[in-house]
Formats: C-alpha cells, structure tokens, sequence
C-alpha cells in the first residue's frame, strides 16, 4: 500500500505513535510518506520505502497567524497526486482531520477519491479540541472521515460525550516494540545517576499542567526520606521550571536531575526502577506502556485510559489524581524489597507485550484494507 501519515513532528505521544507505525509498515514493504512541518523526532536513519515531505508555511506580512492548515492541505494534495497515495491516516485531530476533509474535498472534483483515516489521542477531544473555539469544527471533520479510531476505550467513550459523532470509533491500542525496549542496562550509565546503588525513579513527559509534575516531586520527596533514591526528568514544557524550584525547596535538587528530550529512551529506560505518571489525564500513557516494556513498574493516577494499561498491583500500582501520599506508600511498597522490586518489573514486561508492534500494526492494515 501506498499510504500518507500525518502527525505532529515533536516528542510527543501522537508523533511518537504515528512515527513508528510508518516505521513498522515500511518495514513491511508498505510505501509511507510522512506529511508534516518538521522532520519527526523518531524518523532517523534512511529508510529505502519511507519519504518525508515538509510543508511549507510561507509568511506575508498580512499574516500574523500564517495558514499552516491551507498549507497542510495544499501539501496533501500535491503528495497524494504525485505520489498515488491509496490513503491518508491522520494522527490528532487539530487541524489534521480538517485539513484532509479539505484536501479530499479538492480531489474528489479531479475525480480521485481518498480514504480518510483519523485516529484521535486524547488532548485533541479532551482538551483542546472540546474548547469551543474549535469544536464544531473538529466534530464535523472527525464525522467526514472515512474511519476513527482511538488509543484506548476511554478515549473512545469521551469522544462519544463530548462531540456528537455519528460514526463508530474502533479501538486500536498504542503499541511498543518490545524486543527494542528490552535493553540490558548500561551499567557505567547507572553508576553515573545512582552511584551508591540508588533506586531510580522516572518520569517523562512534555512537562505541561496536565501532567502535575509537582506531584512527581513530592512523591520523590517522601520516597527518599526512607529509602536511597535517585529522580530522572525526561523531556521538557512549561512545567518544568516549577518542579525545579519545587525539588529545590524541599531540599532534593541534588538528587533530582533534569536530562531534557531525549531520543533514547531505550537506554534510559534500562536503568530505572519505578515511572512515575501523575497526570490529570492521560488518554493512553504510550510512555508508561514504554516503561513496562523494560521492565519498569508503574505508580500513576487512576485517570482516563491509564486503568487500561496499568494493572494494579500487578505492574504497579494507581492512585486517585492528586493523592501524594498513596502513590508514595506504592512507590515505597514496590521499591523497598529485590524480591518484590523484581516481581513487579517481570510482570510489567510480561504485561506490555500484548501492546507489542507485532500484534497491533496488523490491525491498523487490516483497517486499511477495508478501504482499498
Ligand atoms: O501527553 C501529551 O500531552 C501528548 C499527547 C500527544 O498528542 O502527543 O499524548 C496523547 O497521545 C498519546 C499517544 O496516543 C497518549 O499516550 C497520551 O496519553 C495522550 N495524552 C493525553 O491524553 C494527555
């Protein structure tokens, strides 16, 4: 198949998802190309079956908020043309939906019919996309497309209550590829963050409100009053100044280490003992699934799809949003004992695969297939 992705280029989530799920369809000798501003983060290395095509947003000194939509859509149009695209999966509805209902529009009157899949992330109806300086129009682009999907059955049901769709959405889950997330850890790596043995405790993220990354830091705060702990912040946002001045406070600013975005997470991920996941909400939590799959136990709220991949008690504990003083006792409770610490990271592993590549990519053909 011959097939466009359209996703944001960032850290995030949406981008991540979208990026490999190119990766891995061109590894199964799909053509994939990839429409968007910026080259993806995770698109690196040359592959022979992916092509990357940058949309311009040409500035004019009438615009002071450039079109990047009409530009997406012009872009769309001259790709799918060009190129004889069989479909157009677009990842995050604001303004990818939109801007394909557009491009779509356009071909449809040179007689070329595009098959339209949107598959929604979270903040782009929880969010963002309920406020109402956007909603009609992602309610109606998100109603145009020929498929919806969401990464998890709570997104699905909110998508129901907020907007009035009038279509099924499918659940296709997030995905992790196992085997590159099963890293040994790099044992020079550890000694450098935890050099007296410390536990290591993870979080990542893009540091917005939503993620209450204060909570992070006063759950490390009460953890290493009892038991030696090193904390690693992956990622960066708004937030983050906030959690520093926060570890600073309370007196853990040297234990605490802000390493920024990161590419690698494999390998940062091989060296931690506990994720930490405090959000607001989370739609999914690709990065607590990419946790699991090294091995690395969870504690996180209770909020929005987290209660489909985290099992309680199993690969790691949930608490409700806010509740500091639960997900430290779950931290203390996972870390303090080998034995335990050991139980909880191969249930998480064991857990994550059924999240593996292998078993949700295919589902994703399968729904293209329907279109062709
Ligand atoms: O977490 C974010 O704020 C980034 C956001 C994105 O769109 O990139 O992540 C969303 O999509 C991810 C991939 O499907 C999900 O794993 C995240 O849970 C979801 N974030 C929220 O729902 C807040």
């Amino acid at each position: 198949m011959n097939i466009g992705i359209v996703c944001y280029p960032t850290f995030g989530g949406s981008g991540v998802l979208a990026t490999e799920l190119g990766k891995a369809l061109a590894q199964k000798g799909h053509q994939v190309h990839f429409i968007t501003y910026q080259q993806p983060v995770r698109l690196n290395g040359f592959i022979p079956n992916i092509f990357y095509h940058e949309v311009q947003v040409p500035t004019y000194p009438l615009f002071d908020y450039p079109p990047y939509e009409t530009a997406l859509a012009s872009t769309m149009v001259d790709v799918i043309k060009n190129n004889h695209l069989d479909l157009l999966h677009v990842h995050y509805a604001i303004p990818h939906a939109s801007a394909a209902y557009m491009a779509k529009q356009i071909l449809q009157k040179e007689g070329k019919n595009i098959p339209v899949i949107t598959t929604l992330h979270g903040t782009d109806i929880t969010l963002v996309g309920r406020d109402k300086t956007y909603a009609p129009v992602v309610a109606f682009s998100i109603n145009q497309s020929d498929a919806i999907t969401a990464v998890s059955q709570n997104l699905r049901d909110e998508t129901f209550k907020i907007f009035p769709i009038e279509k099924e959405i499918e659940v296709i889950y997030n995905f992790v590829d196992v085997e590159r997330f099963s890293r040994k850890p790099i044992d020079a790596f550890r000694k450098v963050i935890a050099p007296h043995g410390e536990r290591i405790l993870l979080h990542a993220s893009n540091f917005r409100k939503i993620k209450r990354v204060q909570d992070v830091v006063k759950i490390f705060y009460n953890v290493q009053k009892e038991v030696p702990a090193k904390l690693l912040f992956v990622g960066d946002g708004p937030e983050r100044s906030t959690a520093e001045d926060l570890a600073r406070e309370l007196g853990v600013c040297d234990e605490v280490r802000f390493v920024g975005k990161q590419e690698q997470m494999e390998d940062i991920l091989a060296i931690a003992d506990l994720f930490l996941l405090t959000s607001d909400y989370e739609s999914f939590g690709l990065a607590a699934l990419e946790a699991m799959a090294s091995g690395v136990p969870v504690v996180s709220t209770n909020a929005g799809g987290l209660r489909e991949i985290n099992i309680d008690g199993v690969t790691g504990f949930m608490s409700n949003i806010g509740d500091v003083a639960s997900m430290s006792r779950q931290a203390l409770e996972i870390i303090r004992k080998d034995d335990v610490l050991q139980g909880f990271k191969q249930r998480a592993a064991i857990h994550a695969k059924q999240y593996d590549i292998h078993n949700i990519v295919p589902q994703y053909e399968a729904l293209y297939s329907r279109f062709l």
